[in-house]
């Protein structure tokens, strides 16, 4: 396989603008089932909100990868190897990365790859100063979208793409797809993509998992109306809608949704926008999966999986994937 996606360009920065922001938004409060995509919910304070999401007690799939990748570090660095490019998808914060570089063989460069650009520049300053062997190249991109990878000083042995957290939930299935195709290309031949992936369980884990009791899952749900109203002069009425999360077992996901109090209008780019009581806009989905959903999924994208951690619940998956 080509990797098609690297340039030796220096111009790194494909960040969506606010007429694309607009141009979605109005797109999904057009449907009937009126939406809003999820990826916006990281602005400054969103990233914010989720680090708190992070550390409840109900949320437990950061603890949980944690633990996985901690127990199993040794073999994962042994089958990822020396001199290889990281990339990971969606950096944010950077915390994470730090514990698998710190056990990675002489890695070559780090590409942290996110739409928040402030964050990023942090994060860069910042890893360049505690890893000074290891070249940072940020790439500033909705991941999701077309963009292309820095090419290193150094040559390489292989790229491995690391995307913790169980993110690729927040794909529905067909864009999940697609986004692993797209991955594996931007790992070429020989590459690996090292995932979350958060597995099905009882729904009553995931009710509290995503409506936890201090109310910081409502926060972060509310802040997308917050930000489309600062960002794109809109004037939704932050206490006239109400944050809902369920298990949706026909589908395999866990909904986020904000209901409306009561009959309403919301103005935004001279359109009107009307509400019913009791409508919802819907915000999130996060598919859960089972093993061979997921293997199949990833063999149908060019990759084999290779290897499958879990813990002892089996609530959370760490897995191994190589490009075919
Ligand atoms: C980032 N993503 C995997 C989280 C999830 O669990 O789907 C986002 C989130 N939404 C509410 N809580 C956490």
């Amino acid at each position: 396989m080509q990797n098609e996606c690297v340039d030796r360009k220096t111009s790194y920065d494909f960040k969506p603008g606010r007429e694309s922001f607009l141009a979605e938004v109005l797109i999904g409060l057009r449907k009937s089932q009126k939406e809003l995509p999820s990826k916006y919910f990281y602005d400054e304070r969103g990233s914010r909100l989720f680090e708190r999401i992070c550390e409840l007690e109900e949320y437990y799939i950061p603890r949980i990868e944690h633990s996985i990748m901690e127990a199993h570090i040794r073999e994962i660095a042994e089958l990822i190897g020396p001199r290889i490019i990281l990339v990971e998808y969606g950096s944010g914060n950077c915390e994470k990365v730090r514990f698998l570089i710190d056990h990675l063989h002489d890695p070559v460069a780090f590409i942290p790859l996110d739409i928040s650009r402030e964050q990023l520049l942090n994060v860069t300053k910042k890893l360049a100063s505690i890893y000074p062997r290891l070249q940072v190249l940020p790439v500033c991109a909705d991941y999701t979208s077309n963009f292309k990878l820095p090419i290193p000083r150094q040559a390489s042995k292989r790229t491995v793409v690391y995307f913790p957290g169980s993110t690729i939930s927040n794909f529905d299935p067909r864009p999940a797809k697609h986004f692993l195709e797209h991955v594996a290309r931007v790992c070429g031949s020989n590459g690996a993509l090292l995932i979350g992936v958060d597995l099905k369980k009882d729904p009553t884990i995931l009710h509290s998992a995503y409506n936890d009791r201090e109310g910081i899952t409502a926060a972060f749900n509310l802040n997308l109306l917050e930000r489309i109203n600062r960002e794109l002069e809109c004037d939704f009425q932050l206490d006239q809608f109400h944050h809902y999360a369920f298990y949706n077992p026909r589908e395999s996901r866990v909904e986020m949704h904000l209901i409306s109090q009561k009959d309403q209008v919301v103005h935004l780019n001279n359109e009107t926008v009307s509400f019913i009581r009791g409508e919802s806009i819907w915000t999130e989905s996060s598919y859960k999966y089972n093993l061979s959903d997921f293997e199949q999924m990833a063999s149908a994208a060019g990759f084999k999986v290779e290897r499958v951690w879990l813990d002892e619940r089996q609530w959370f998956s760490v897995q191994y994937l190589v490009t075919r």
